[in-house]
């Protein structure tokens, strides 16, 4: 991995560090609040112990595990010697005790049409799904791939597997034919679960025709099942021999299908991931450690009761929806929000209906759709009564504080707690975040390690940077939800995470520590731009350009520069209604230089209507590097619109300063 030689430096975060308002906890929510302040001790005192705890508490395990932890770094094992089988922890626990009228998923499909799946409806369709993964051939051990928009049967699809000890691999519903083939691939799946289409801004969108393009290249593929979503809305051919409906097989199924116990460390699921290289990653997920860290962390850092209304508005083919959609929420008995739809269809305000509407109590989602919702206006919040939200949450990507206070002014109505919430893929859980009712909260700042995880920031020589400083951020012990390496590939795996600081994960992201021990992420270290010798985040600059009030968003990126190594380009989104002039220009550049400082001034900056995103929603820095230096451009398959390019590269010859 490439990462700059230098850590990040001191002026590199005062802009972040510049908004000092904290927001200590509300006394009547602590009194209630699942997570205490002794967490830290306990896990403090022996983590493993701690963990071990939990995971007796916890899991419904068929034999109970021996051996807490197994660390030979970088490979570990938790829970060693116990079995269990996670959909039934997921699922028929619950039932079993009674919940089985409970509301699993409130499923709210884009056109409108809804469905309402207790947990009793949730472990019949599991069971039959399972029996109709068996008849076509799937066993423990075998992988499937799952390509589906956010229907109900996603879910369904996966604690099928999960049944059987068959791994899932996910891949995002938005992602191509060629990347789809890639996936099946590496993972050698045997079926592939996928739909005729979704419902997409108000049109069908037919995702079978490109299932069966990437199966045309991926050989390992016996059988295809596909749910009907769209019906005569999309023209589907199947094959014969290969192809079945789910309907037809899973419609005459039996209801029971025994659930397969089996070892804490069996694979799970695969999850694809980019790294710094063109090929993606397969991260590799186990069973025990997974359900203990997403179902533990679900609970305290949403601050979840039984009577909460849960919405993770990610996209399950994502880490976040595996883990806080499915996984933790259904382990949990959580009451969720299931939505296919898009936060612009048929209006601006259609998240704050739907709040409204299913009282969501707890809202957890990315900063990109806040500042999409900041662009629009408070006034399309305001036509809704939020009052039921009591807990919001924020993942993704750092939150810049403007975003956060409108966040928790205009949605959370000034009184709820926000927990941003560090972690990746490669983590499975959540590791950096409050915990509502007991952190005071910063706003721009994921604030502390949760209990039991042992982070730190170190300099390029791996030492830890004394508080008050910035560098790499690392985690120094393992946790249960971790990855376990990438898949057919550890010595990727020791090579990509545990090389560059020797005994340390390395994550990727720069981070720095304020006097008061917060950790505030300052963004990928490939993003932390050099300019004459001063280090200055990206995440700084475009914080400190949309904390102007003309501008709705903006992403920075480092340009080669003859001079002084760097120079900085910004790229900038106006709200609604503002015009661009060079005026304007010149008064963004003046407040970039007065926020930070004049070695933060943008050199260039440029008007644009869009950016370039990852179908994730992170900003494409890499492709907008390329802009800003006139380059070809290299690799854009995981780019979502890739009109956007083209219409900021139009307008490139104005940038100059
Ligand atoms: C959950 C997820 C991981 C990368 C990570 C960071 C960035 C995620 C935050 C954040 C600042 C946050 N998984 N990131 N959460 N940066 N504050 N609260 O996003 O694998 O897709 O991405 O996202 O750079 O390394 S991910």
């Amino acid at each position: 991995m490439t990462v700059d030689s230098t850590a990040p430096s001191q002026p590199a975060i005062e802009n972040l560090l510049a908004e000092r308002r904290t927001f200590p906890p509300d006394p009547a929510f602590t009194a209630q609040a699942n997570a205490k302040a002794s967490l830290y001790e306990e896990a403090d005192r022996d983590f493993e112990a701690f963990w071990a705890r939990i995971a007796r508490e916890r899991v419904d395990w068929t034999k109970p595990f021996e051996q807490t932890l197994d660390w030979q770094l970088p490979f570990a094992k938790w829970f060693i010697g116990g079995t269990l089988n996670i959909s039934e922890n997921c699922v028929d626990r619950h039932v079993k005790q009674g919940l089985g009228h409970k509301v699993a998923y409130h499923w709210i499909g884009e056109p409108g049409d809804t469905r309402t799946i207790t947990y009793a409806d949730l472990l019949r369709e599991v069971q039959k799904a399972a029996n109709a993964l068996k008849e076509l051939g799937v066993k423990t051990g075998d992988r499937v791939a799952i390509y589906m928009p956010m229907i109900p049967e996603l879910p369904v699809a996966m604690l099928a597997c999960a049944r059987l000890g068959a791994a899932h691999t996910v891949v995002f519903g938005g992602f191509s034919a060629e990347a789809l083939a890639g996936r099946i691939n590496d993972a050698e799946a045997k079926v592939l679960i996928t739909a005729d289409g979704g419902w997409r801004r108000g049109k069908a969108t037919p995702l079978k025709p490109a299932a069966d393009e990437a199966i045309a290249n991926a050989p390992t593929i016996e059988h295809v099942l596909v749910v009907q979503r769209l019906g005569d809305a999309a023209e589907t051919s199947m094959t014969e021999g290969r192809d079945v409906w789910w309907h037809d097989i899973v419609g005459r199924q039996p209801e029971t299908c025994s659930p397969v116990p089996v070892d804490s460390e069996h694979l799970l699921y695969l999850l694809y991931t980019s790294g710094t290289t063109a090929k993606p990653k397969g991260i590799v997920h186990t069973t025990a450690g997974y359900l203990v860290g997403t179902s533990f962390t679900h609970e305290m850092i949403f601050d979840v009761k039984p009577d909460d209304v849960y919405w993770c508005a990610a996209d399950i083919g994502w880490v976040t929806g595996h883990s806080y959609i499915v996984y933790g929420p259904l382990a949990n008995a959580t009451t969720g929000v299931l939505y296919e739809g898009t936060p612009d269809t048929p209006a601006w305000d259609r998240w704050w209906q739907i709040v409204e509407q299913y009282k969501v109590s707890i809202l957890y989602c990315a900063p990109t759709a806040i500042r999409a919702f900041m662009k629009q206006g408070e006034e399309h919040p305001a036509k809704h009564d939020l009052s039921s939200l009591r807990v919001l949450g924020s993942v993704g990507e750092p939150i810049n504080p403007e975003a956060w206070l409108w966040y928790q002014q205009n949605i959370g109505g000034g009184k709820t707690p926000v927990v941003d919430t560090w972690w990746q893929t490669e983590t499975g859980m959540i590791l950096i975040t409050p915990l509502p009712g007991v952190t005071t909260t910063k706003p721009g700042s994921a604030t502390f390690p949760f209990p039991g995880i042992e982070a730190d920031v170190v300099d390029n020589e791996g030492r830890s940077v004394p508080l008050g400083g910035g560098g790499y951020l690392v985690l120094k012990r393992p946790w249960p939800a971790m990855l376990r390496g990438i898949y057919g590939d550890p010595e990727r795996y020791q090579e990509t995470y545990w090389s560059r600081f020797p005994g340390m994960y390395f994550a990727g992201d720069g981070a720095k520590r304020d006097e008061e021990g917060y950790f505030w992420l300052l963004g990928r270290v490939d993003d932390v731009m050099n300019v004459a010798g001063h280090r200055i985040s990206t995440i700084e600059v475009e914080s400190a350009l949309v904390d102007h009030k003309k501008v709705a968003e903006s992403a920075v990126v480092g340009k080669n520069d003859p001079l002084t190594g760097q120079a900085i380009f910004a790229f900038v989104i106006l709200k609604a209604g503002v015009e661009p002039s060079d005026g304007l220009g010149i008064e963004l550049r003046e407040h970039v230089a007065k926020v930070i400082s004049p070695i933060a001034r943008p050199k260039f900056l440029m008007f644009t209507p869009d950016l370039p995103k990852t179908r994730s929603g992170k900003i494409m820095r890499r492709l907008l590097r390329d802009i800003a230096e006139g380059r070809t451009l290299g690799d854009t398959t995981t780019l979502a619109d890739a009109g956007v390019v083209d219409a900021i590269r139009e307008r490139s010859g104005a940038a100059e300063e």
